[in-house]
C-alpha cells in the first residue's frame, strides 16, 4: 500500500530516499491541449469536456495535486469567444489550478496541429517515415505557433515560475523563450518515443528541431532507448559534445550550455484507479459484462484510433490464433474498443474503415450459434465502463507497433485489485521496460508470435497469473505518476545530479547501448 496521504503529497513529499524534497513555487504545465475541449454552440455559447488522451491522464492528477497554471489550446477554432474566461475558470474551481488557453485559428490548426505535429512527427516519431509529409509550407507554421505559446507563457510569467513544457507540438517553445530573453529553467517531456538516428535524420528540419530542443534545461523521455536516440542525433551537430554522469539523468554538455538529459517512465495514479475499480458501481458492471459472456475469457483491446497502436495486426493475430487453437472456440471473445481520435483526417478514417472490415471478415468466418468472437466498441467509454472492461477481462491486449509508454498496460494492472489476468505487451511499448517481468512480450508485427501469446495467456494456471500481476501491479505502483513528478523535478532544480535512481524492475529492454 503506498502509505503516503493526500496532504503529504500536495506538500510534495517524495518516497525517493536519495535528494531532497522538489518543492517549486508555481507549477506551469504547457502543452497543446487543454484537459478539456471546448465545444461553441450556434448562438455563441460554450461548455466544456474533458479531454481524452494519454498527456491528459497523467498530467490532470498532477496538476490536482499540486495545483498551478495549464496553458494550451482548448480544441477549438472559434476566437473571441465571450464567455471562455468564466467556463474556464468554472472547469477547475475546485481543482486548485487555472487554465489559460492559447487560441489558434483554422490554418494553424491545419499546419501546426494536423500538418507538422501530426503528419510529420508523429509518424515520424514512431518509425514510420514512409507515412510522414514533409511539407515544406508546415514548419513555418509550427514555428510561429510555438512562439504563440511562449508569448503565453511570458504573458502571465513569475519569475520563480517552473514551466514545464510538453510533448512533441512544442519542442521550440524554449527557443521563443530564450529568444524573448528569458533566462530562467525551463523544462520538457517528450511522451512519444525519440527515433533513432537514420530516422530522425530524413526530418528536413533536424538541426533547427535539435538547436532548439537543446536550449531546454532538461530533457525528460520516457525509456533511456528515447534518451540514448537523442544523444546520437545530438552528435549530428556537434560531434564533440560531451556527457557527464551516469544513470537515469546525465548531462550533456554543448559549446553553450549545460542541458539535462533523463529517463522518466510516466506512471499513472495508482491508489485512484485501484479505489475506483473496487466502487460498487464498477464491480456491478464487471458482474454485467461476466454475466453476458458466460465460459468465456474476455480479451481486452483498449486504443485511440491510431495507426501506431497495432489494432489491424492484432486483429490478424487474433484470427490466427482461432485458426491454430480451435480450443478457444466457443471460450474466448475479444472486446476491441476503439476510441475515435484525429477522425477528420482521411488516414484516420481509412484506417476505422479497414479496422471494421476485418472486424466482419473475422466474424464471419468464425461465428456459431451463441459465440460472435469479436465485440466490437467504436466509441469513448465512461471511466466506469474502462475500469469495469479493465475487471472483467482475463487477457489485456496490447500490442501497439510504437508507444511512448502506454498508460493502458498500467491501468490494467493497477485496476486489477483481484491480482488476477495476463498482460500481452509489446516489445516496442515504453511499458515493457518496466513490465516485462510480469508481461507476455511479444512482437506485433510477428503474427505467429502474437497468436501463440494469446493461446499461452489462454491456458495459464491461475497461480502463475497471479505471479505474475502481482510482480507488475507492485512496479506500478511504486513508480507512480507522483512519484514520476517529483522525480523530474528534482532532476530539474537539483544542483547536483547525485544518484537517480531507476525503478528496481526496470530492465532497459532491447535497448543495445545505454548511455
Ligand atoms: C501519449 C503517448 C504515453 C482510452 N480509451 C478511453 C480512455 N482512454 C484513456 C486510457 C489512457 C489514455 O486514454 C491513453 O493513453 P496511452 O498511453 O495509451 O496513449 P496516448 O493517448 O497515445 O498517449 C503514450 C502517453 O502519452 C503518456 O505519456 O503513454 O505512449 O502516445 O489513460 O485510460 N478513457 C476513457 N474512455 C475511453 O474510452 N475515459
Amino acid at each position: 500500500m503506498d502509505m503516503r496521504t493526500d496532504a503529504s503529497r500536495r506538500a510534495g513529499a517524495t518516497t525517493v530516499e536519495t535528494g531532497t524534497q522538489p518543492s517549486v513555487n508555481r507549477l506551469v504545465v504547457v502543452s497543446n491541449r487543454l484537459p478539456f475541449i471546448l465545444s461553441v454552440q450556434d448562438d455563441g455559447g460554450c461548455s466544456l469536456v474533458p479531454g481524452a488522451g494519454g498527456l491528459v491522464s497523467a498530467l490532470a492528477p498532477v496538476l490536482r495535486n499540486r495545483g498551478g497554471m495549464w496553458i494550451g489550446w482548448p480544441g477549438s477554432t472559434a476566437r473571441n469567444i465571450p464567455d471562455l474566461d468564466r467556463v474556464l475558470l468554472n472547469a477547475t474551481r475546485d481543482s486548485g489550478y487555472t487554465l489559460q488557453p492559447v487560441e489558434l485559428g483554422e490554418e494553424e490548426k491545419e499546419k501546426f496541429y494536423r500538418g507538422f505535429s501530426n503528419e510529420i512527427i508523429w509518424p515520424l516519431f514512431h518509425d514510420l517515415q514512409s507515412d510522414c509529409n514533409f511539407d515544406p509550407s508546415y514548419w513555418n507554421v509550427y514555428r510561429s505557433v510555438n512562439s504563440k505559446f511562449a508569448q503565453a507563457i511570458l504573458a502571465t510569467h513569475r519569475d520563480d515560475d517552473f514551466v514545464w513544457v510538453h510533448d512533441y507540438h512544442l519542442m521550440n517553445v524554449a527557443h521563443e523563450l530564450r529568444s524573448n530573453g528569458l533566462t530562467s529553467r525551463i523544462a520538457f517531456f517528450l511522451h512519444i518515443p525519440f527515433p533513432p538516428l537514420d530516422i530522425f535524420a530524413k526530418l528536413p528540419w533536424r538541426f533547427q528541431v535539435l538547436t532548439s530542443m537543446l536550449d531546454y534545461d532538461l530533457i525528460g523521455f520516457q525509456t533511456l532507448r528515447d534518451r540514448r536516440n537523442f544523444i546520437q542525433c545530438a552528435r549530428l551537430l556537434d560531434p564533440d559534445l560531451s556527457l557527464s554522469g551516469k544513470g537515469q539523468v546525465t548531462t550533456l554538455n554543448t559549446r553553450e550550455r549545460e542541458v539535462r538529459l533523463g529517463a522518466f517512465p510516466i506512471g499513472i495514479d495508482y491508489t485512484e484507479f485501484a479505489k475506483k475499480a473496487a466502487s460498487g458501481d464498477v464491480t456491478a458492471m464487471a458482474d454485467l459484462l461476466h454475466k453476458d459472456l458466460p465460459n468465456r475469457q474476455i480479451i481486452l483491446g483498449i486504443d485511440r484510433l491510431d495507426y501506431t497502436k497495432g489494432i489491424r495486426h492484432r486483429l490478424e493475430a487474433f484470427c490466427r490464433a482461432l485458426q491454430r487453437f480451435p480450443d478457444m472456440h466457443q471460450r474466448v471473445t475479444l472486446v476491441q474498443v476503439v476510441v475515435p481520435s484525429r477522425e477528420d483526417i482521411p488516414r484516420y478514417h481509412e484506417m476505422r474503415v479497414e479496422i471494421e472490415r476485418t472486424v466482419g471478415e473475422i466474424n464471419g468466418q468464425f461465428t456459431q450459434s451463441g459465440w460472435v468472437p469479436i465485440h466490437y466498441i467504436f466509441r469513448n467509454l465512461t471511466r466506469v465502463e474502462l475500469l469495469a472492461y479493465y475487471r472483467a477481462s482475463h487477457i489485456a491486449l496490447v500490442t501497439p507497433l510504437k508507444d511512448g509508454m502506454n498508460l493502458v498496460a498500467k491501468e490494467f494492472c493497477a485496476a486489477r485489485i483481484d491480482e488476477n489476468g495476463v498482460l500481452i505487451l509489446s516489445e516496442f511499448a515504453g511499458a515493457a521496460a518496466q513490465l516485462q517481468r510480469g508481461a507476455l512480450i511479444v512482437n506485433p508485427y510477428d503474427v505467429e508470435d502474437v497468436a501463440e501469446a494469446i493461446h499461452h495467456a489462454f491456458i495459464m494456471p491461475d497461480g502463475e497469473r497471479h505471479q505474475r500481476m502481482r510482480k507488475m501491479r507492485r512496479s506500478v505502483r511504486e513508480y507512480d505518476i507522483f512519484r514520476w513528478v517529483d522525480s523530474f523535478l528534482r532532476a530539474a532544480i537539483a544542483k547536483d545530479l547525485g544518484d537517480f535512481p531507476l525503478p528496481e524492475e526496470y530492465v532497459p529492454h532491447m535497448e543495445t547501448v545505454v548511455l
